[in-house]
């Protein structure tokens, strides 16, 4: 399936092939968030670019992921023109709850940071957002296409080759966006000369239950029997987590055993978790994965195409955003001017953030997973929670990262933040 066509699409007949060949100054890869995002902000700033996705637009609205933006995300999301319904619907939280020893403590994120909060509203509805905005405004988004190449991308005239309905396709554009996530075809095109990784011995089992949210704010719950995190989509619907193996299967996990392990974990006296229809689950694997430097010539990778964190965090998601808002600013600048000076530290610029979210994101998951390691560990972590929610010094540092810190930005010449 093929989204609407633009004068960036004017197809021509190949001159040595039987592809057909068509432009556009940006080539985006991948219809995440970071692919999606990136093309409403270069729209704004009047740059053309063609977004390839290899799934359905169905499979891509249908996936069940993040649920946690940060302010800076919402205000990149209102300048990609997708802002309207994370401003209505988006549920404004000012704390989150940390549970373990049997007592749930509130860490004010608000207080601890000179007013700041995060906004509950999933990473489906985003991409939804998104995707309407694309559509609604007539540019080239293409959905189904296969077999993408990325070439000549020492080059100031990249080509990216692909499929669709059964026709081969070469576009020729100056840049490409690798917004490809985790397993795409953009990162092995850059030859990284680093990459850092660690692997978790644990997954994360997810429900969307139809059942209203028992808690007010996301519990973060520590429990010898393993993690447990309590989050939510509306007042309807609620989103649950429980630390399971890593090579857990789904079949183990009929609803009444996921009910029961999550009331197991997160009981209180005096309070009960709902229980409710089991709309969706699914079981995430924990990785942390950094890949340097994150660009090549004139390709970019952003969002999980470069860098993956454990869900712990809530990152993954708002890195992919922030590393698209910088790449914006290069691609504004060289469209406008013809400097790639904007363009030559993203790499850098976004890895000092990437390192920020990847140590974060390690830290809440070893602070609260059962990770399988000896009991001098777990008084360790029973030690730092008791100093979490007695400081604020250390709850002032988990709400600063939480809420996430600035992202650093070029003077922008000749577009629009
Ligand atoms: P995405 O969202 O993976 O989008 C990449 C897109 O590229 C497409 N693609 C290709 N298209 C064309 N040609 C190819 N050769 C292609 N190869 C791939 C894919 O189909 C896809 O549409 O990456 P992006 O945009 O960088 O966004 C990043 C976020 O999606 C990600 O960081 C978070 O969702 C991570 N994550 C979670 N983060 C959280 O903060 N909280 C969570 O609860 C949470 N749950 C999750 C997650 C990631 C998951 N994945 C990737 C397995 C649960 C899952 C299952
Ligand atoms: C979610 O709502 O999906 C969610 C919330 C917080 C996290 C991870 C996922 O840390």
């Amino acid at each position: 399936m093929s989204g609407p066509l633009d004068g960036a699409q004017r197809a021509e007949p190949a001159r040595r092939s039987s592809a057909r060949r068509i432009r556009a100054q940006v080539a985006i890869i991948g219809a995440g968030p970071a692919g999606l995002a990136l093309a409403g902000l270069l729209a704004g700033a009047g740059i053309e670019s063609v977004v390839l996705e290899r799934q359905t637009r169905d499979h891509v609205e249908a996936r069940i992921r993040a649920g946690v933006l940060e302010p800076e995300t919402v205000e990149v999301l209102e300048a990609a023109g997708a802002g309207d319904r994370v401003h209505r619907e988006g549920m404004v939280h000012r704390g989150i709850r940390v549970q373990f020893a049997g007592e749930r403590h509130r860490v004010a994120l608000d207080e601890l940071t000179g007013g700041r909060h995060i906004v509950v509203y999933g990473q489906t509805e985003v991409v939804k957002d998104l995707i309407a905005a694309r559509i609604g405004a007539g540019l080239p988004l293409r959905f189904g296409v296969g077999d993408v190449t990325v070439e000549r991308i020492d080059t100031a005239a990249p080509l990216v080759r692909f499929s669709d309905g059964g026709d081969r396709f070469e576009l020729e554009c100056q840049a490409v966006a690798g917004c490809d996530g985790f397993h795409g075809v953009c990162r092995p095109a850059i030859a990284a000369s680093a990459t850092y990784s660690r692997e978790y011995p644990i997954g994360w089992l997810g429900i969307l239950a139809g059942v209203a949210p028992s808690s007010d704010e996301l519990v973060y719950a520590h429990h010898a029997r393993g993690f447990a995190l309590l989050s939510m989509r509306s007042r309807e619907l609620s989103r649950l987590y429980l630390q399971c193996r890593a090579d857990e299967r789904l079949e183990a996990w009929p609803d009444a055993r996921v009910w029961d392990e999550l009331q197991r974990r997160v009981a209180l006296d005096g309070w009960t978790l709902n229980e409710g229809a089991v709309l969706e689950k699914g079981i995430t694997g924990m990785r942390s994965f950094v890949t340097v430097p994150m660009q090549r010539g004139r390709l970019f990778l952003a969002g999980d195409s470069a860098h993956i964190v454990p869900p712990t965090g809530a990152k993954g998601l708002n890195l992919a955003v922030a590393d698209v808002a910088i790449l914006a600013e290069g691609l504004i600048e060289l469209f406008a001017t013809g400097s790639e000076r904007a363009l030559e530290d993203y790499s850098e610029r976004c890895l000092r953030r990437v390192w920020r979210a990847e140590h974060f994101s390690y830290w809440m998951t070893t602070l609260f997973h059962q990770l399988g390691d000896d009991p001098f560990d777990e008084q360790l972590r029973l030690s730092a929670l008791r100093y979490l929610v007695s400081s604020d010094a250390a709850a002032r540092s988990l709400a600063e990262n939480y809420v996430g810190l600035p992202i650093e930005r070029h003077e922008v010449v000749g577009g629009r933040r």
